[in-house]
């Protein structure tokens, strides 16, 4: 199912793991700032609104999405960190700048997750356009973030 026909903030959050003694890290990108933000907002309120607290979520920001992937190992590699959000909005322009850093993120966040044995989260949007991004930042199609931190969540469940 595409998110064209799914709502990002509706989930089933029957049976999820106790995660009121897990530290989060949220890596946020600075481009896309607006829709960046609210996604980031998503996920720090999903966190909290299941058992996080909130000094166990870390927040660090990276100028674009395509240093997501770095800034996720430097907290992946911490002891104390249980699991990372990578936020990221990456619009596609008149170049296909999109496809190589959405490409090179998702690889590069997968990398991670194996190498430290955590999850590591693709709260990236890839969208065709500013509305379309706009509509899954809290819009009529919710908010990715809050779909990133649920699938972290329920990824914890698994370690
Ligand atoms: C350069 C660039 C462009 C054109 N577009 C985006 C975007 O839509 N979303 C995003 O997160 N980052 C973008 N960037 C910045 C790159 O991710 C990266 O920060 C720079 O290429 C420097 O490595």
């Amino acid at each position: 199912m595409s998110s064209a026909n799914k709502n990002l903030s509706e989930f089933n959050t029957a049976g999820l793991p106790d995660v009121s003694q897990k530290r989060f890290a949220i890596i946020v990108a600075e481009w896309n700032e607006e829709v960046t933000e609210a996604l980031f907002e998503g996920a720090y309120k999903t966190l909290l609104g299941n058992g996080v607290k909130a000094e166990n979520i870390i927040r660090a920001n990276v100028p674009g999405s395509y240093e997501l992937s770095f800034g996720s190992q430097v907290f992946a590699h911490k002891a104390d960190i249980d699991a990372v959000i990578a936020i990221g909005c990456v619009i596609q322009g008149e170049t296909k700048h999109n496809d190589y850093i959405n490409h090179a993120v998702a690889q590069g966040l997968t990398n991670v997750s194996l190498k430290y044995n955590k999850p590591v989260i693709f709260g990236v949007l890839t969208p065709n356009n500013q509305q379309q991004a706009i509509d899954r930042a809290g819009g009529i199609h919710g908010n990715k973030g809050d779909e990133a931190a649920i699938t972290a969540i329920k990824m914890l469940g698994l370690v």
